[in-house]
């Protein structure tokens, strides 16, 4: 494959899609070397055909707001690759939504599904609607008539839909209420269900979970614990939560969290009740975190700043795309970090990566680290068409095993002759080896 005039090719096809051209570079970069050495894959241009979405299907949504105001918002579902499976993938509700975002969310989803283990190909979906002061009602209707149009599109065995950033389990219930009304079927369509009507155990807590399995992971490979690392997160969703619960439970101390408005510092850590008020602060429907430090004593807040500041041995992005850059890595470089986990979807710039990776520190990218809250959307799916449910401790158990099986991967395929593992790497080209393997199977199809 020839690297600069596949980039070239790109960027002439997509040349306001600065996002999707950031995670396809990234990508190609990282397996030219193993497609060159591979020649099956040139043979059936599997990397020209990875990097076309197999459908984008882009709709307009309507609504009527409490003041009987009629509302436009744009909608969005990629089906990016179907080879190893369903097109899986979340759903994003937030104002920079465009298809740019969806473009470069659905294709590190296909590489991430691919790394799970588990049958889901790579799709995602959403709209830039932004649920910031909407009342509940006005939630309801725009998740109606958001679903009217997307049922058209997906079912249980062709593409099934999850939360992601602004759609949790209220949003999913309204979407599978939406769902079930016009279509007549109670069916696997959604994932993040609520535990009463076909959810599974730990979705919720899955992705940070996950998150804090891999980084576990990776201490072990440099010999090293997770008892007494200090820890800075960010996102004040559902991943930081998860994540701060798991790091609580096994010794390490989360000491920092930003969100929207700063930062929260708390050298007694950010612990118990304390994990729990995160989730009441419902950030992403209020958009600040400065209550936090009024309510607890021991919490400072820092007005418009970053928690990547903060003198820490791991930190753990679980907010939005981009959210740490090149000056961060440096900060958090000459602080002494030793390992930066992406809990969200490519949550470091391009050159952050650069920066991290050039001073050795432990790097690893959303598509492997982040991995956990799919990997637990594939078992719900499982006991959806068993129709049986499994318990919270085997639920953890498969998703522990699952996250060590992807953490193995990326060693297999990332580690250089100096010992330094590039997580970037093995999770790319053991993401592209499975994915490509089945198009080549299945012939010119995709
Ligand atoms: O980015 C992601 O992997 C998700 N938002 C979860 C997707 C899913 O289908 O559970």
């Amino acid at each position: 494959m020839d690297l600069k005039k596949l980039m070239a090719d790109l960027e002439a096809k997509n040349p306001s899609q600065p996002l999707y051209l950031q995670a396809a570079k990234e990508v190609l970069e990282t397996i030219v070397d193993f497609v060159n050495e591979n020649p099956q894959y040139d043979k059936y241009a599997i990397v020209e055909r990875i990097l076309e979405p197999e459908r984008i299907v882009k709709f307009k949504v309507t609504w009527v707001d409490d003041k009987g105001q009629i509302q436009v918002n744009r909608g969005f579902r990629v089906q990016h690759n179907m080879a190893i499976g369903p097109y899986k993938g979340g759903l994003r509700f937030h104002k920079s939504v465009t298809e740019d975002t969806m473009k470069f969310l659905a294709f590190e989803q296909t590489f991430k599904n691919s790394l799970t283990t588990l049958p889901m190909g790579g799709g995602k979906g959403g709209s830039d609607f932004d649920q910031t002061g909407k009342s509940e009602g006005e939630v309801m209707r725009f998740c109606q008539a958001f679903m009217t149009e997307l049922q058209k599109y997906i079912g249980a065995e062709t593409d099934v839909p999850a939360g992601d950033i602004g759609v949790g389990a209220r949003e999913i219930g309204f979407m599978y209420g939406q769902y079930k009304r016009i279509r007549g079927e109670h069916v696997g369509v959604l994932t993040g269900k609520g535990l009463e009507w076909g959810g599974s155990l730990i979705r919720p807590e899955a992705t940070g979970f996950g998150a804090v399995y891999f980084l576990e992971g990776m201490l072990k490979e440099n010999k090293d614990g997770i008892k007494g690392k200090r820890v800075a997160l960010s996102g004040f969703g559902n991943v930081a939560w998860g994540a701060a619960l798991k790091l609580e439970e096994l010794g390490a101390k989360v000491v920092a969290i930003s969100g929207p408005d700063g930062y929260i510092l708390d050298e007694d850590g950010i612990t118990g009740d304390k994990i729990a008020y995160m989730n009441d602060l419902n950030v992403t429907r209020n958009n600040v975190v400065a209550p936090f430090a009024k309510k607890y004593p021991s919490a400072k807040f820092f007005a418009g700043k970053k928690s990547w500041e903060v003198k820490v041995d791991v930190a753990i992005p679980c907010a939005i795309q981009n959210e740490l850059d090149e000056k961060d890595a440096k900060t958090l470089i000459a602080n002494g970090v030793k390992y930066v986990v992406e809990a969200s979807n490519m949550g470091c710039t391009a050159e952050a990566v650069t920066a991290l990776q050039k001073a050795k520190v432990g790097f690893a990218p959303g598509k492997a680290a982040n991995a956990g809250g799919v990997a637990t959307s594939g078992l719900e799916m499982s006991q959806n068409s068993m129709k049986l449910s499994w318990s919270a401790k085997e639920v953890d158990e498969k998703l522990n095993a699952i996250m060590t099986s992807i953490h193995d991967n990326c060693v297999k395929h990332g580690k250089g002759k100096d010992g330094y593992i590039n997580y970037v790497k093995g999770a790319n080209i053991a993401g592209f080896i499975k994915v490509a393997d089945a198009m080549i199977a299945q012939g010119i199809a995709y």
